[in-house]
């Protein structure tokens, strides 16, 4: 129940004048292909049960994906991606995600974003990553009693990461901070979530094969095991 007040009320942010310009341009002239929609236009909360011991965090919501259809990843190939991942280890009933009604549910997981307005090319700003940051921080509070570990999809996530430790565990973050790889793991401590690194599921990845599906699945079976699942 609080985890969705926090989803409505992120819903209701206009706290970045660029992105709130961005995401309601793109809802008001749309993409051909989804022109019969009606787009979502506005912060997309996170998605998944409020006892998760897996935290995702990506980037921000895609133009036309989740900005379209108001769930993250949803309506996107970086999505197509992670949720059949995620369906293939066992963490999602469903393969595939193409809107907010489609009876997608996920298991002990929980997708975040870094910022939650699509940002023009895909590129919040310093300071937008700042003024979206409590949201995260707030959403990871109400998921800190079971959470485990959070797999960070890309550099971006991976540094969104610290000022969360610091803000919602009170830990200071190591320093210098451990830099961003694919499989690079942070161990945290008790209480304290793993940190786990992995490619952005981007098609500029998954095209290019720098991140193929055998080693979303490679990473998925370590979040379980550091998840205890
Ligand atoms: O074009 P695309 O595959 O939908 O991804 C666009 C861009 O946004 C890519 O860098 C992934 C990122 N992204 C994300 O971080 N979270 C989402 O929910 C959707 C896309
Ligand atoms: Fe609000 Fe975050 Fe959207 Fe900025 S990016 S308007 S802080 S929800």
């Amino acid at each position: 129940a609080d985890l969705a007040r926090l989803d409505a009320a992120i819903s209701g942010c206009r706290a970045c004048p660029r992105l709130v310009a961005w995401r309601e341009e793109v809802a008001a002239t749309k993409r051909a292909a989804f022109r019969d929609q009606e787009y979502w236009g506005r912060p997309v909360p996170g998605f998944g049960p409020p006892d998760a011991s897996i935290g995702i965090l990506g980037l921000a919501p895609a133009a036309h994906g989740g900005n379209r259809t108001g769930r993250i990843f949803t309506g996107d190939r970086s999505g197509d991606v992670l949720f059949a991942a995620l369906h293939r280890a066992g963490l999602a009933n469903q393969p595939t995600s193409v809107s907010r009604d489609d009876g997608l549910a996920l298991a002990h997981t929980r997708v975040f974003a870094a910022v939650r307005c699509a940002p023009p090319d895909n590129k919040p700003t310093p300071a937008e990553r700042d003024t979206c940051a409590p949201w995260l921080h707030r959403e990871m509070e109400l998921v800190r009693p079971t959470l485990r570990v959070v797999v960070a999809l890309g550099g971006f996530a991976w540094s969104a990461f610290w000022p969360a430790l610091n803000s919602v565990y009170g830990v200071r973050p190591p320093t210098p901070r451990p830099a961003f790889g694919h499989g690079t793991l942070w161990r945290g401590s008790a209480g304290v979530p793993a940190l786990l690194g992995c490619y952005h599921v981007s098609q500029q990845n998954t095209f290019t094969g720098r991140l193929t599906p055998a080693m979303l699945d490679d990473v998925f079976a370590r979040a379980k095991d550091l998840a205890g699942l």
